[in-house]
């Protein structure tokens, strides 16, 4: 039997320290995900940047369970021989009885153990399979949906693969099974019905008919035959779970209502957070790439460059293109309202806005590229003449005369010169879309574009940059990878209205960006829960739950107006202060509620070897980030009214604020929430 573990969560900046005694000697848990070593959304995040902290608790006893993918295995996984013998013995066999099992380690941090199931090499089995779901649970699962038959197919597997790991334990095992999502929630529901020696969890990271119904514009009739079974699947799960998790609050009112489970705890997703052993390293990183993000700018606004580039400020929206449900609608409206306010406030800001969302195209448009080529040429240009000047400059110098300025540029230079202006001329408005659309009349953002009549004019102090594609570092249009540009830009703004937790705003925060989020996105409404001043910490939480479309769209804008309006100096306070909740954030802080639903599984699933109990709720106080001191105590006050604010008033701030920063350490030793509050012993 693997060596006993010990776990010890340590102290974060001040956040309660919290032991854990909890004997795990013979326990073993897998974790069962679609997103496992497969990179579709948000569950492979949550899935690889808990690993290392996971692999810390369990060691040689975790293994992640997913789907076979060669492409993704070539370039992310090693293929090893199994190392506990009952998993060897259990892949054995099923190899010998038609299936194709793999084992080997994930090539990230923590690099854990995955078993990596080929589910079409056992295609064969699927009507039969699908049989045994009608006859004993009464869902039929149609031929046509190819998601839906991998997850027959996945979840059958992943039945038979516990099954038989615990048939090959020499002692009874103490097994945790943690499935994530429906297409990994028929395992559960086999593994009950089988009634394996498995603690079971099920974790639902967004409910199906929550995402269908808050999407809006989905073709709901003709979706209806996709959509039943899958419910049925994910209700299933659910229901016979030990422990039913969900990623936020928000959507455990979701799953309360649709699936009619009230999670038993609240897993709120986790970053990987990289702490810098220089203090302002983040400021110099965003420095950085903020100068690349102006280049880009400089050529995709050539011969419109108008604006004042040290005076612009990037706002961002990423992620899946899911048009209203991401909030991509309220922010188009509300930058068209800045617009407005920014010209008649004569305002000398200039907001370019990008929209990183992929959608069909047909490769980077012939404009957008131009534009690039023309900088680089531009850049040449001045080389070229700098390095003339620069000779005519040593050859005066050498014979001991000062230069004739008039002469320094002769004709041949001025030719050169001209001609890279002549080559900066442009007929048409700078492009909005960085690519050929396949969809262009049809297009969400591009329709809704050309409704505002946000066209990248020059009088326009809101400009829009649409790039259709996820960014990367190889692009020749811009090569940044996502967490350079995220780095670079100003804000984040993500006015979401389906949203269980929500990677982006929180992935800003642990860089130190700034971001808008709502109070019906996971991450909004734990911020909202955990800060007492969120938005003096650059965290700008949207009411889009007790507001109508066009209340909450004034309200993005007055929060993007309120950002327009702030110094340099201001940005960069407010940026630290960011920085500083990136603990909140950290897997090493959140990762706890993971520990407290294996913990309350395995208590449920094995009662004679583990009981927990459920604490007085009244005992704790919850933890709440306090108010920065350095925020002057009226809200109208911390952000300027104007913006020819003066230097004094932010010297002021700033000497606050580092005074503050010492106070603040203290305050934050306060015991914080869990929310269900466990008492673990060892009933063993
Ligand atoms: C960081 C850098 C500063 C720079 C500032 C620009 O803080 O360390 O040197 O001046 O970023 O901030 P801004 O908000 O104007 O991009
Ligand atoms: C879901 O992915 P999505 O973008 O479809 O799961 C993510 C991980 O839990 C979550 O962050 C996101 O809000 C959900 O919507």
């Amino acid at each position: 039997m693997p060596l006993a573990r010990s776990l010890s969560v340590t102290s974060l900046s001040g956040l309660e320290d919290w032991e854990e005694d909890f004997d795990l000697e013979d326990a073993v848990l897998f974790e069962i995900a679609w997103e496992v070593a497969n990179k579709v959304g948000g569950i492979y995040t949550v899935i690889q940047t808990k690993a290392r902290l996971t692999c810390e608790e369990w060691g040689d006893n975790y293994f992640l369970v997913g789907p076979y993918m060669e492409s993704s295995v070539r370039t992310q996984v090693e293929l090893i021989e199994p190392c506990n013998p009952a998993l060897r013995r259990t892949i054995d066999k099923m190899n010998a009885s038609g299936c194709k099992v793999y084992f080997g380690r994930w090539l990230i941090e923590g690099s854990p153990y995955v078993v990596l199931i080929d589910v079409g090499f056992t295609a064969w089995s699927l009507d039969r399979w699908k049989s045994e779901l009608w006859e004993n649970f009464s869902i039929g699962v149609p031929w046509f949906d190819r998601e839906a038959n991998d997850a027959v197919l996945f979840g059958f597997l992943t039945a038979w693969l516990l099954g038989e790991f615990a048939a090959q334990c020499d002692s009874p095992p103490h097994i945790v099974a943690h499935f994530h999502e429906w297409l990994a929630g028929l395992g559960l529901v086999l593994c009950r019905q089988r009634q394996l020696p498995v603690a079971t969890i099920f974790t639902t990271h967004a409910t199906l008919l929550g995402r269908y119904l808050c999407a809006g514009n989905v073709d709901f009739y003709n979706n209806l035959a996709e959509i039943y079974h899958r419910y049925c699947l994910e209700r299933a799960a659910a229901r016979c779970a030990h422990v039913f998790t969900t990623v936020s609050k928000i959507t455990a009112i979701e799953a309360e209502h649709l699936l009619k489970r009230k999670p038993d705890v609240v897993t709120p997703n986790g970053l990987n957070v990289k702490k810098f052993s220089a203090m302002h390293e983040f400021q110099n990183l965003h420095a950085q790439s903020k100068a690349r993000i102006q280049e880009f700018i400089r050529g995709h606004f050539y011969g419109n460059l108008d604006f004042n580039l040290d005076k612009s400020v990037f706002f961002f929206i990423a992620g899946r293109y899911e048009f209203s449900n991401k909030g991509a609608d309220l922010f188009l409206e509300a930058l068209a309202r800045l617009n407005y306010l920014l010209r008649v406030n004569h305002s000398e800001v200039t907001v370019i806005a990008f929209f990183i969302m992929p959608a069909r195209t047909n490769n980077f448009n012939v404009e957008t590229l131009k534009g690039q080529a023309v900088r680089k040429q531009l850049w040449d240009t001045a080389q070229t003449v700098k390095e003339r000047f620069g000779k005519k400059l040593y050859e005066s110098l050498l014979i001991g005369q000062l230069p004739d300025v008039s002469k320094m540029l002769d004709k041949e230079d001025f030719t050169i010169i001209k001609r890279a202006i002549f080559a900066t001329q442009r007929q048409c408005q700078p492009p909005i879309c960085t690519h050929n659309m396949l969809e262009d009349s049809s297009d969400p953002i591009l329709t809704c574009i050309r409704r505002i009549g946000l066209f990248n004019s020059s009088s326009d102090r809101v400009k829009v940059i649409f790039h259709p594609e996820f960014l990367s570092s190889t692009s020749p249009l811009l090569p940044m990878d996502y967490e350079e540009f995220v780095r670079g830009c100003h804000l984040g703004v993500f006015p979401s209205y389906y949203e269980p937790w929500g990677y982006t705003p929180a992935e800003c925060t642990v860089m130190g960006i700034p971001s808008v989020s709502t109070n019906l996105s996971g991450f909004g409404c734990f911020m909202e829960e955990h800060i007492a001043d969120p938005s003096a910490y650059g965290i700008y939480i949207l009411d889009r739950r007790y507001r109508g479309v066009d209340e909450s769209c004034n309200q993005l804008t007055s929060f993007l107006f309120q950002f327009c309006q702030q110094s340099r100096r201001q940005r960069i306070i407010q940026r630290n202060r960011t920085e500083r909740l990136s603990d909140l954030l950290d897997w090493r802080y959140l990762g706890r509620y993971y520990i407290s639903a294996r913990h309350m599984a395995l208590a449920k699933a094995f009662p004679d070897t583990y009981c927990y109990e459920l604490q007085d709720p009244t005992s704790t106080q919850g933890f709440r980030y306090p108010r920065p001191a350095s925020v002057p105590p009226s809200p109208a006050h911390s952000l300027h009214s104007s913006p020819h604010h003066s230097e004094a008033e932010d010297d002021d701030e700033e000497e606050r604020y580092d005074e503050d920063l010492e106070a603040e350490k203290d305050r934050l030793n306060i015991p914080i929430t869990l929310p269900v509050q466990i008492v673990y012993s060892s009933a063993k």
